[in-house]
């Protein structure tokens, strides 16, 4: 099955922490990644004062559940010593299971398609790049980003 998943920093090397997820995931086994998208500088969203982060999106192909797939997510942000210390507060790296080709998933721990996508440009936008008639797994997402206001993102 295939996924997408997010990628976020504003704390150190910001590039190198991007491209750091891309080759932790690849790393995986049973992950294979597809494609990364370009990455955007954006400005950050729900808590505004802090750095601009970097954004990124990745398709991969994978045996592994949903589940499975967040046990990595955490797994990797774990891994590069990522602290939690308030929500939308500043990140090393933050890998969030966006959307699942063949799945929609509700249960405690995991809701896919991600409850907060659609109102983000810094996941719409890098997303549309992959899928430019603006439609991923058959979820039409990117008439979303007429609704949204502010939120600069540039490509680097
Ligand atoms: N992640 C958040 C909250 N706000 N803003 C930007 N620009 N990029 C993010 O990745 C981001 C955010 C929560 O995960
Ligand atoms: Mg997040
Ligand atoms: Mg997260």
């Amino acid at each position: 099955m295939k996924y997408i998943i997010s990628i976020g920093t504003n704390i150190g090397d910001r590039k190198e922490n991007i491209e750091n997820a891309y080759k932790a995931l690849a790393l995986v086994p049973k992950i294979e990644v597809i494609r990364t998208s370009k990455i955007y500088e954006t400005e950050p969203v729900g808590y505004a004062e802090q750095d601009s982060f970097y954004n990124s999106v990745v398709e991969i192909e994978s045996t592994l559940t949903p589940n499975e797939i967040l046990g990595v997510c955490l797994g990797i942000e774990a891994g590069f010593g990522r602290i939690r210390e308030f929500k939308n507060g500043p990140r090393i790296l933050d890998l969030d299971l966006i959307l699942a080709e063949d799945n929609s998933i509700n249960t405690d721990n995991l809701t896919v398609p991600h409850p907060r996508y659609a109102e983000r440009r810094f996941v719409l936008i890098p997303l549309l790049e992959l899928f430019d008639d603006g439609v991923a797994y058959g979820i039409e997402f990117s008439s979303n980003l007429f609704k949204i206001k502010g939120q600069k993102i540039k490509e680097l």
